[in-house]
């Protein structure tokens, strides 16, 4: 098993020497394979080039995972990174730069205790978008969320990220000691100020003036983060035992490829991470995230929703469809490149191509079932600013109308054979108790279900469900779904793009 003592005889370049010389600074939540894969590899790459020792990482899952930090405990917290290349070759890291593993349900003392030392200078984030327990359209904290209903009960053994970083900043507070930036490494659009609104909120509950000291001591930069991270498989673990030699559990396969670009706003400083190609701070965020949300993330809900309703298990072989190549890349060019504004220096049809590219990699086993996961919480920012552009302008978005109609077949849980679909979404009950109550395949069914799918104001928000055009679209692309299943509707998209509507 891989640990400080089997590491040495791995063929790998073990980056870190002297690894029990580091110190950590980081308490990071969200132990998942994305952090193992993005944040936590370059940091890794950070000290090994920087010779710092001084930004350790503990990392902490808040639900789930307990399996994993024991594994990583058993490992010294050590683990390997298979990275796919754009060429399909392997090359493999072990990363060091986490130095504890925990697990908040049972070791909530310990996680509270290192986001209170004054070493802890960086608090991140990677809870996922419902994980910071707001409103997908507004941003609003969710104060009836089980978990915020706890933690604003019992407010010295919070359950919630947002609970954890505002208990750990007002004792902070007590001690007269600063606070730590909070930084979200989520796929949100403005992360960093959707987590400084779900703390401020959560503050003021407690005490304005708790509040108010966040709002003047903290920061918050938003971030971009990007990296293709697989959920690993069993299949992945047996591969990496055989190619290391040695049985890793918490490896993670991935892209080679990452990217990271920083609001460089930091109270207690910050690693130079951008001593790692890929990683840049900025000023401002927003033009790379608009970018990377909608023009990445956008295809990836496209092809998930109706790539799953055409039978296709992974990304890589939704993208090497012909027709959904072309699909998504007219997507990409024609509908999400228009309503940006272009980060300066940008070429967004290079950016499309090179985005087309990576996701047919075949070396990459993207389940389309880990990124249909969550479609309530991730369309309003992939999507729908997308489409409201267009509505301003009067201009064509019919592949985000037939990624919505893909979607709310989806979440239906049911296929066109009658098969059910293993929704994971925080609103899945919500969702598939609208498509139960408006059964039916005739036109006049299918718009009264579209029209009941876009009353959901957490989604849609107030403005899309009175907008008569937008609704018309995506009853039309329900129907047109509906008649012809998903591989022929997204065809004729591919028809409109050569022969213009
Ligand atoms: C994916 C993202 O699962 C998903 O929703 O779209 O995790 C995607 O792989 C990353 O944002 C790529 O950087």
């Amino acid at each position: 098993m891989l640990n400080n003592k089997t590491a040495g005889s791995l063929n790998l370049s073990h980056r870190l020497s002297h690894r029990d010389t580091i110190t950590p600074a980081i308490v990071h939540l969200g132990l998942g394979a994305f952090h193992r894969g993005h944040q936590a590899r370059i940091t890794d790459e950070f000290m090994a080039i920087s010779g710092q020792r001084n930004w350790g990482i503990i990392s902490a899952n808040i639900f789930g995972g307990e399996q994993l930090i024991s594994d990583l405990q058993a490992q010294n917290h050590l683990y390997t990174v298979t990275e796919i290349h754009s060429d399909k070759r392997r090359t493999y890291k072990l990363v060091s730069s986490i130095v504890d593993t925990l697990y908040a349900e049972r070791d909530r003392h310990s996680l509270l205790k290192a986001m209170r030392s004054p070493n802890t200078r960086i608090v991140s984030l990677t809870v996922t978008e419902k994980g910071y327990c707001t409103n997908p359209a507004t941003g609003e904290l969710q104060l009836d969320n089980p978990l915020i209903a706890h933690d604003l009960k019992h407010p010295e053994h919070p359950r919630s990220a947002v609970g954890l970083i505002v208990s750990a900043l007002a004792a902070r507070r007590t001690a007269r000691l600063k606070p730590f930036t909070v930084l979200s490494c989520d796929n949100m659009s403005g992360n960093g100020k959707r987590a400084r609104s779900a703390v401020l909120q959560m503050a003021t509950q407690f005490d304005p003036e708790l509040a108010r000291w966040i709002a003047e001591e903290c920061s918050f930069p938003c971030t971009v983060v990007d990296c293709v991270v697989p959920a690993v498989t069993a299949e992945d673990l047996a591969t990496v035992k055989d190619e290391l030699g040695v049985e890793d559990k918490g490896a993670i396969v991935c892209e080679a490829f990452h990217q990271w670009i920083i609001e460089d706003d930091f109270v207690l400083g910050r690693p130079d991470w951008d001593d790692v190609s890929g990683v840049k701070f900025v000023k401002d965020v927003e033009p790379y995230e608009e970018m990377k949300l909608r023009m990445l993330n956008g295809s990836h809900s496209f092809m998930a929703y109706l790539g799953y309703l055409g039978n296709y298990p992974t990304i890589s072989e939704v993208a090497s469809d012909p027709d959904f190549y072309a699909a998504t890349s007219h997507f990409m060019k024609s509908v999400a490149a228009k309503s940006l504004d272009i980060p300066e220096g940008e070429d967004l049809n290079a950016y499309a191509e090179e985005l087309m590219q990576r996701f047919c990699n075949p070396r990459l086993t993207h389940r389309i079932c880990q990124v249909a996961m969550d479609g309530s919480q991730k369309i309003p920012q992939r999507w729908l600013n997308t489409v409201r552009w267009h509505l301003e302008q009067g201009s064509d978005f019919a592949p985000l109308a037939l990624g919505l109609a893909g979607w709310m077949k989806y979440v239906s849980a049911i296929d066109r054979n009658g098969e059910a679909i293993d929704v994971r979404d925080p609103m899945s009950a919500e969702l598939k108790l609208i498509a139960d109550s408006h059964p039916g395949n005739r036109a006049d069914n299918i718009a009264a279900r579209v029209k009941a799918f876009l009353s959901v104001s957490a989604i849609f928000g107030d403005d899309l469900p009175k907008n008569e055009r937008f609704v018309s679209e995506v009853v039309s692309a329900s129907c047109l779904l509906a008649e012809k299943g998903a591989r022929a509707a997204v065809a004729s998209l591919r028809y409109c793009e050569f022969h213009g509507r």
